[in-house]
């Protein structure tokens, strides 16, 4: 049916050609209907000129309300007044969809375009959002590929906790309790006695009390794990997969709506690392009274990465900070554990570390940190049988696009965010 999308429509100056597509604008100027047409391409402008089109075509072009879905046939003409520098001269003009009155008017609420998500989605902001999320997966499967990462499909329902009971959303499995997975990493481990290096992307759940813009209930998860890698060792890995995914949209033009240029995606490795002491100092010198020992809130984090220009590790968190798993430093204060934040505001989109591979060290602290050791025996059974000093790290999909595409809030970085306060649509 349908064999050319407007973004081909610049190639063909001259020459007759048919498009489908939505009824992006619509404006009647005497004798001639301007149609702003869109598809998943881009938007075109198409002119219906009374008297060089048969009536039926220019009353329906008169009357087509905005989301109607037609098809038109034309002439392609460059014209520097038109939005995009080429014009469709329309010859046919033909309404599939007669649209009801579009609900969404200019200057619509935040919450009722969320509210209406099915429709306000096909915005040009949001659709170029979208291409962008594509993008950088492309990105990192492009890098994954090229350095031998092995795809692998983790349960997304769970019987163990990853991170911790506070943010896990239980379901009823068949009479007993389950989880909704808040990361793939366990079963990532447990594969890696296999295939040594792998990855998942899979929808990662938590139930977040903390209402803020950075948060979501339900995410994307890209998590990697490899064998035979230290702390040090992954964080190369990590900048060098979030280097491939920025590089993977420098050129992309859909960019410059939001404010970035391809030179600020084209990232400056090593990047800086600074220890979480110094982070902390940072946080201080602020006026932030945090002390050693707590996690960085999204206030201290937005204090701190104001500082950066790109993204940035800190490391060595202390023990109280972070989670059983890690590999616990010589110092004994501090984790072999790395955060990547973005810069400027954005915060934490990368959470990684080395693991503890030893059994009793694990089983020790898993005793200090109070939680019962009876349901992940599996996973402790991974430093009985050929333990192995390993990594790994889980990078947060919406987060990063939230800081690539300059977002106030990460709830425009998916299709339909679910939060706290919303589940519908
Ligand atoms: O909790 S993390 O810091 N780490 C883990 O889940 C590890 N088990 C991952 C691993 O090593 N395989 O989450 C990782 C990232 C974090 O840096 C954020 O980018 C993202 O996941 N994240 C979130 N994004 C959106 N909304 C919420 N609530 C959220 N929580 C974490």
């Amino acid at each position: 049916m349908k064999t050319l999308y407007i973004k081909n429509a610049n190639d063909k100056i001259g020459e007759e050609i048919e498009l489908f597509g939505w009824v992006y604008r619509q404006r009647v100027h005497g004798g001639v209907v301007f149609v702003i047409l869109r598809d998943s391409t881009g938007i075109v402008q198409v002119s219906i000129h009374k008297n060089n089109i048969d009536p039926d075509s220019f009353n329906n072009a008169q009357k087509v309300a905005i989301e109607s879905s037609i098809r038109v046939k034309g002439k392609v003409v460059g014209d520097s007044r038109a939005p995009t520098g080429i014009e469709i001269k329309c010859s046919e003009f033909e309404i599939i969809s007669l649209a009801e009155k579009f609900p969404i008017q200019e200057g619509a609420g935040k919450e009722f375009l969320l509210d209406i998500r099915h429709l306000s989605l096909r915005s040009l902001k949001l659709t170029e959002i979208m291409k962008i999320k594509e993008l950088i997966m492309q990105g990192a499967r492009g890098y994954l590929q090229e350095n031998d990462w092995h795809e692998v499909f983790p349960p997304i329902i769970t019987s163990a906790a990853c991170e911790g009971g506070t943010t896990l959303f239980s379901i009823d499995y068949y009479g007993r309790e389950a989880y909704l997975s808040q990361s793939a990493q366990l079963y990532l481990e447990t594969a890696i006695f296999s295939l040594e290096k792998v990855y998942s992307l899979t929808p990662s759940f938590r139930a977040e009390k903390s209402k803020t813009r950075r948060h979501l209930s339900e995410y994307q998860h890209l998590e990697l794990e490899a064998a035979w890698m230290d702390a040090e060792d992954i964080m190369k890995v990590e900048e060098e997969l979030v280097a491939s995914m920025c590089r993977e949209i420098s050129e992309y033009k859909g960019l410059e709506r939001f404010g970035r240029k391809e030179e600020e995606m084209i990232l400056n490795l090593p990047l800086q690392r600074i220890k979480y002491d110094e982070a902390i100092q940072i946080i201080q010198k602020k006026g932030i009274d945090i002390e050693w020992g707590s996690d960085f809130g999204y206030e201290e984090e937005k204090l701190l990465t104001s500082e950066f220009e790109e993204p940035f590790f800190v490391y060595d968190y202390p023990i109280e900070a972070k989670v059983f798993y890690m590999k616990q430093n010589p110092d004994g204060k501090t984790y072999a554990c790395a955060d990547l934040l973005a810069p400027k505001g954005f915060g934490e989109i990368i959470g990684g570390s080395q693991r503890e591979d030893d059994l009793k060290a694990l089983e020790n602290r898993m005793e200090l940190d109070g939680i019962d050791k009876t349901p992940y025996q599996w996973y402790l059974d991974l430093r009985r049988y050929g333990s192995v000093v390993h990594s790994g790290f889980g990078l947060g999909i919406e987060r990063l696009l939230m800081w690539i595409c300059n977002l106030e809030h990460i709830r425009d970085a998916c299709l339909y965010p679910r939060t706290i306060s919303r589940v519908e649509p």
